[in-house]
């Protein structure tokens, strides 16, 4: 395939791909919580291809392990730069089942110089569709060694209230399609307050994705929601645009 050879050529030569930034933000939308790492890619005729486009094509190709370390080891220097905030990589489940996922993660930490309870890695339920024994272990051996763990697009899968009593996260992220229903379908209020509800009776932090309007905010504020994400707050951009000005 031309854009898997394409994308081959881009992690050779470390060109035409970037990680930005969006930051997570405290419940009042104020205080700058942590970074979400999200990977652009900028095709050489094309131009710009969205992840959803590609990952899937570096799935297909095995591409995606060099490519998920890649990721990994800019986040990490990024994390070390700024170690106030707490620094958030999404991981696809190939990458995370892979047998030696840990001991790469491990060594990518090491090598940047980061302590692992400043990345939370963020996993979505077809890792546990996959294999439900391997990413048990996994969630259990990170966590142990300090990493945090975030269920993404939480809601979209339809097993979620199953599998979230089963493995043990740090982080609930609301998936936005929920988020975006808040205020306009009376179901999407009553789902979004029982899942921040579910979540703290798990013990666990929750994050609402895809926040755009203060309405939504003060919904989520409302309703005991941890913390934002979303267009209101900021878009994704640049580490150089995102603290341009800031101290970091
Ligand atoms: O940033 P954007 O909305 O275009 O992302 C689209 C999808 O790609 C989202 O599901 C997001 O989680 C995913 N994505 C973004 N960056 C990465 C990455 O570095 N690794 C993986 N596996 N997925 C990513
Ligand atoms: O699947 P994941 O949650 O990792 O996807 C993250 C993606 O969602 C980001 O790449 C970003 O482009 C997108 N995103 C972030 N905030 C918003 C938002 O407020 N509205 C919309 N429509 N998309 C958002
Ligand atoms: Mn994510
Ligand atoms: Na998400």
């Amino acid at each position: 395939q031309q854009l898997a050879e394409a994308l081959r050529l881009a992690l050779e030569t470390a060109q035409g791909l970037a990680l930005w930034y969006q930051p997570i933000m405290d419940i009042s939308g104020t205080k700058m919580r942590g970074i979400e790492a999200l990977l652009r890619w900028q095709h050489p005729t094309l131009g710009p291809v969205s992840p959803a486009d590609f990952i899937p094509v570096a799935e297909e190709t095995g591409l995606i392990i060099p490519l998920g370390d890649w990721v990994l080891q800019q986040a990490c220097g990024m994390a070390k730069n700024c170690p106030h905030l707490r620094m958030s990589v999404n991981v696809s489940p190939l990458q995370f089942l892979a047998g030696n996922f840990i001991e790469r993660l491990r060594e990518i930490v090491q090598q940047a110089g980061v302590d692992p309870k400043q990345i939370e890695l963020e996993i979505t339920e077809g890792v546990m569709l996959e294999d439900h024994q391997q990413a048990l272990r996994t969630i259990q051996t990170l966590r142990s060694a300090g990493f945090r763990i975030a269920l993404d697009d939480f809601g979209t899968g339809y097993s979620s209230l199953n599998y979230l009593t089963q493995f043990p996260v740090d982080t609930l992220k609301i998936d936005r399609s929920f988020i975006q229903l808040l205020g306009i379908q009376e179901q999407a209020d009553t789902i979004v307050s029982s899942v921040i509800k579910l979540g703290h009776s798990l013990g666990l932090s929750v994050t609402a994705e895809g926040v755009e309007t203060e309405q939504q905010r003060q919904a989520l504020s409302a309703a005991g929601c941890d913390k934002l994400q979303g267009f209101l707050l900021s878009r994704p951009q640049p580490a150089e645009v995102l603290f341009a000005g800031h101290a970091v």
